[in-house]
């Protein structure tokens, strides 16, 4: 079998992409581990720059998130009792949109179906080969039986754990990465959220979120100790434990109720270099990870396929490859800067097991400053909402 760009994982980043070049007469073959089933079922990012709500109306898919997305023109940090509000259409002129990753990739997967476009599940021991050759091919059991696909190109958005950034050899690789002392527990729950925005609380006992998808789906974070397991949380525990971490007088207002998800995420900042080796281009997880406080990882998604997603298409149309000789650099300019915020706010806002004193008057004084300074608040509201493509 034959096309012109495999793309391993069906995430939002190989979803996206694949529809994106499909519209533009480019074929694809999406080549995916786990059930649809599966992919539908996973609990992630809930933020939408506008950068990503604009790509995802140019793939074709933004009907359904433009009637029930939420528009968010700020968010609110908090501290002690004190409330925070960063008004971005002020700061900077811009909002957010929160619509679940879950939602986005369920409207992808429905318009890969409304074009034909080819995806496989299911699949084991896919293998890349020749990447540093002219006839790059994919191999993957399925049912037993071994399949290659051969293809032009190779893009590999298989996240953190899958094969691809493991394919490029490890003399090529450059890896940075943090690993932080503890996860947030999540929790979605069929109750009314807490407020109308979002609201991140440094607390004592440790970072708390409110966070919501729609006006009766709400999701909630607390920061965990990493040896925490889920099982260790009765939800009890976990509504008590997060009203102590958020100001008293909205704590007095959460309503709680069972939860129909629970999971703990582990907070890494990671990244690979480069992105592009031979005939593979890795983007989204596969190369990089934020912790999820500054909201960038399902953003990083996007706009790395909209820059690879522009290079194949220039290169198929108009024979013109400089898009995808500076794929990597351009991806890994913008992705450094979101590494960046995400560390930033992280630090700010989570209690560390080796802080003292000293690095939590540091962190009161960063509160204290975007409280109170204009230009604080700008350079936030800028990072949150997106920096340029
Ligand atoms: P994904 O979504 O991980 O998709 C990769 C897909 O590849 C498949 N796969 C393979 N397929 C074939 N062969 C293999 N060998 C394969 N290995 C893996 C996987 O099954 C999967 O379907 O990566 P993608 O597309 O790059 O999208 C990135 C986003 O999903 C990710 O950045 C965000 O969800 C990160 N993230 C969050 N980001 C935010 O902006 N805000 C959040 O609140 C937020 N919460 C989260 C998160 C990530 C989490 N993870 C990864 C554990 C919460 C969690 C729990
Ligand atoms: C979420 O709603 O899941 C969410 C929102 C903002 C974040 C992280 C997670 O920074």
């Amino acid at each position: 079998m034959r096309t012109q760009v495999a793309i391993i994982g069906a995430g939002p980043a190989g979803l996206l992409l694949s529809q994106l070049l499909n519209r533009a007469g480019v074929a694809t073959m999406v080549l995916e581990r786990q059930s649809r089933a599966h992919v539908l079922s996973r609990i992630r990012a809930g933020v939408l720059e506008q950068g990503t709500v604009d790509l995802l109306n140019r793939a074709g898919v933004g009907a359904r998130m433009a009637r029930e997305g939420q528009h968010h023109s700020g968010c609110y940090l908090t501290h002690d009792q004190q409330m925070i509000r960063i008004d971005f259409a002020q700061a900077c002129g811009a909002e957010v949109m929160v619509y679940g990753q879950t939602e986005v990739t369920r409207d992808l997967y429905r318009a890969q179906d409304a074009i034909g476009a080819q995806h496989v599940h299911g699949v084991k021991n896919v293998v890349l080969h020749d990447l540093a050759g002219k006839t790059p091919y994919v191999t993957y059991d399925l049912d037993g039986v071994t399949h290659r696909i051969d293809c032009d190109f190779i893009a590999g958005c298989d996240g953190f754990h899958g094969v691809s950034r493991k394919s490029i050899p490890e003399s090529v690789r450059r890896e940075y990465e943090k690993v932080y002392p503890f996860g947030w527990l999540g929790v979605l729950s069929e109750t009314p959220p807490l407020h109308e925005e979002l609201i991140y609380a440094n607390h004592p006992r440790g970072f708390a979120l409110a966070s919501m998808r729609n006006p009766m789906l709400s999701r909630y974070y607390i920061q965990v100790p990493l040896s925490d397991r889920v099982e260790d949380w009765s939800d009890a525990a976990f509504w008590d434990e997060l009203k102590l971490r958020l100001p008293s007088d909205l704590a007095r207002d959460l309503v709680t109720g069972p939860s129909i998800e629970k999971s703990i995420a582990p907070l890494r900042s990671f990244v690979s270099e480069p992105m592009r080796f031979g005939g593979l281009f890795l983007c989204g997880d596969a190369a990089h990870i934020v912790p999820p406080t500054g909201a960038k990882g399902l953003n990083l998604a996007a706009s790395d396929v909209h820059y690879l997603s522009e290079g194949l298409i220039a290169h198929y149309t108009t024979r013109d490859s400089s898009g995808l000789e500076t794929y990597s650099e351009k991806a890994l300019a913008r992705i450094w800067q979101a590494m960046r915020f995400s560390w930033s706010v992280t630090t700010m806002m989570h209690r560390f097991p080796e802080h003292g004193a000293y690095d939590q008057q540091m962190q009161r004084v960063e509160l204290m400053q975007l409280s109170a300074n204009p230009a604080a608040q700008r350079l936030f509201a800028e990072n949150y909402t997106g920096l340029p493509y």
